[in-house]
């Protein structure tokens, strides 16, 4: 244990790496939004840009502040690690760093080269929205910026896109949504950026994200058709177009979140949608968190609808913290999810899950119990009038293999029980409440 935490402080301290465990929000220890996935190397990496609360002198308070990018791997995506900064306004040549408009980025491989793009706002003022790249050759840095914004485009949200016959693509959004061929060297516009037609015309329509399956061309994007962005997409037969709006990818969000940013990408034969929602700062929706769902196709190529959960994707190993309290299902009543400590400084301490009345339940699906034997189970609750918790394996009539006595209390405590049946593999857990005594449960986990 010793030297493992050791392992990680030097890991932070010299290559600011770190490992962060979590399901929907990915990333828990700081804002992320426009999360660009890509698979390199064998693994997810994720380019989002990072929201900072304004502060004086840094950013404009109400607004969008933005000064870096990080970039976060996993394999498995359920733990992420964290490359730390890979590009700041502070060290990029042409970039006023007053600005604090690092917007959503992209990354792609071409060439035994990563080339990461980003938008930010030029010292030179007769630019408005310069587009900068990167260059490093691994997808986690260091990355060296070019001493100039690109010539001839300018926008927010650049996405490339690189088709099959090598011809590689850059797509920005300004207002409108423009596309324009890439010489091969992947810095310089091999033609003039043209409009794509055929979208919606009333509403903002900004993050374009292209992708290519079975032959069909899906340019996705966030677009205003009523009063904050959903994601839609538009297909084509070819990357330039002509497109024809296609259909909705993700509804607006309930919570009023006014943006929406999202990129589709394909690992280990899952399709996955990666996305944000403001769940670290309910009332503040400019300082969002990164988000990642299953995405699946019908049989004629439309992508079907992508309800948001909080319990994302990914298996959680049974003996690590399991945060029930994103779950995948729970109880039409009795059950109900704050943050564990409600002050505004401390969300990142997540969420609990609390349990009223008899019944009540909730189930957290993909739980692997390896082929380990557990014997005792680990619960940190708290319980004012005591409590007993019931914990079932798939469905909440599933069987029972351990009941929890929280004992009456004014702090959370750490509480072990005896399992009993318990399935190796991989299962769904369900913890519910045997009587009416509310309960307060921060995590569960396996011995
Ligand atoms: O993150 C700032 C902007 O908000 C992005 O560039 C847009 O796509 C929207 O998500």
């Amino acid at each position: 244990m010793k030297r493992n935490a050791m392992a990680v402080v030097f890991l932070l301290l010299v290559f600011g790496v770190k490992d962060i465990f979590a399901q929907n929000p990915l990333i828990m220890d700081q804002f992320t939004a426009d999360p660009t996935a890509r698979v390199f190397e064998g693994k997810i990496y994720v380019y989002p840009s990072h929201d900072i609360p304004a502060r004086p002198g840094k950013g404009r308070a109400g607004w969008f502040v933005m000064e870096d990018y990080h970039v976060f791997s996993s394999e498995n995506l359920t733990d992420w690690t964290d490359h730390g900064v890979i590009v700041s306004q502070n060290k990029v040549d042409w970039v006023d760093s007053t600005m604090f408009n690092m917007w959503a980025p992209d990354c792609i491989y071409r060439n035994g080269k990563y080339y990461f793009y980003f938008p930010a706002g030029a010292k030179d003022k007769t630019r408005r929205g310069g587009i900068g790249v990167a260059i490093a050759d691994k997808p986690y840095g260091p990355f060296i910026p070019e001493s100039k914004p690109m010539d001839g485009i300018g926008g927010i949200d650049p996405n490339i896109f690189i088709d099959k016959d090598g011809q590689a693509y850059i797509i920005v959004a300004m207002g409108r949504i423009s596309i324009a061929k890439l010489k091969d060297n992947m810095l310089e516009l091999a033609d003039k950026p043209v409009v794509i037609e055929n979208l919606p015309t009333v509403g903002l329509k900004e993050g374009p994200f292209l992708f290519e399956r079975n032959g069909i061309y899906y340019l996705t994007y966030p677009h205003v058709e009523n009063k904050t962005e959903r994601l839609e997409y538009a297909t084509s037969n070819n990357p330039m177009g002509p497109y024809k709006f296609t259909g909705v990818i993700m509804d607006e969000f309930p919570s009023g979140c006014w943006t929406n940013h999202q990129s589709i990408v394909e690992y280990k034969g899952q399709w996955y949608l990666f996305y944000h929602h403001n769940d670290l700062s309910p009332n503040f929706d400019k300082n969002r968190s990164i988000r990642a769902d299953s995405l699946f196709f019908n049989s004629d190529g439309t992508i079907k609808k992508v309800i948001p959960t909080l319990r994302g994707v990914g298996i959680t190993d049974a003996s690590k913290k399991i945060q029930i309290d994103r779950y995948s299902l729970k109880s039409n009543s009795g059950a109900t999810i704050d943050f564990v400590n409600p002050d505004t400084l401390k969300r990142w301490e997540g969420w609990k899950t609390i349990l009223s009345s008899s019944d009540a339940w909730v189930q957290y699906n993909s739980v692997d119990f390896g082929s380990k034997k557990f014997t005792t189970v680990n619960v940190n609750a708290f319980s004012k009038s005591g409590s007993i918790l019931q914990v079932k394996l798939e469905n909440a009539n599933g069987p029972i293999v351990a009941q929890i006595e929280i004992p009456a209390g004014n702090d959370w405590k750490n509480i072990k029980a005896p399992v009993s049946m318990l399935k190796q593999g991989i299962h769904n857990l369900v913890v519910s409440l045997k009587d009416n005594k509310p309960v307060e449960i921060d995590w569960i986990s396996f011995e």
